[in-house]
């Protein structure tokens, strides 16, 4: 894991996409950084400084986000463990417009920036998950769709375990 986030400080953001691709850790050296609820996917902070965060999700079986942006940053998602579902969005005149959907298996890794549109993510294992999300830089607020609504709201993104120190 050190190897990773000194890797991700030593480096430019336009060679995160290679570094998150080549780093080979163990499923095992995520189990010090994880933590479930029956509530919601937990926001489990391994590492972040002013360039970028490096954060562990942990799905419960099921469990989804909301449609949301990135505030403005790159995102990168790999899959540790499990199946995850990613569905895309796009704001039309006509209002929210679903493009395509892409099932992401372990090791797979996928791109989102707020040019592309919104997504959603969905833990469809039928088991526990676990993903990695590297934000550059760290994304503090987003855009969520609220589909009673339908419309976006801002809302303030914090973590369940680890700490924002660096
Ligand atoms: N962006 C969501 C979050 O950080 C997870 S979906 O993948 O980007 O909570
Ligand atoms: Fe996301």
């Amino acid at each position: 894991m050190h190897e990773l986030t000194a890797a991700l400080t030593e480096n430019q953001q336009n060679t995160y996409h290679q570094i998150i691709r080549s780093v080979a850790i163990p499923e095992a050296a995520f189990e010090d950084f994880c933590s479930w609820s029956e509530d919601c996917y937990t926001r489990n902070c391994i590492f972040e400084n002013e360039k970028f965060e490096l954060i562990l999700l942990c799905w419960e079986k099921d469990q989804i986000t909301p449609i949301h942006d990135h505030g403005g940053e790159e995102c990168w998602v790999k899959v540790i463990n499990g199946t995850l579902k990613e569905t895309l969005y796009k704001q039309e005149s006509s209002g929210l417009t679903q493009l395509n959907a892409n099932t992401s298996e372990k090791g797979t890794i996928s791109y989102m920036i707020d040019f592309m549109g919104y997504h959603k993510l969905e833990n469809i294992s039928g088991h526990r998950a676990m993903s990695l999300h590297l934000y550059a830089k760290p994304i503090k607020k987003c855009n969520v769709f609220d589909d009673s609504k339908k419309t976006f709201s801002e809302k303030t993104l914090s973590f369940d375990t680890g700490s924002s120190a660096y």
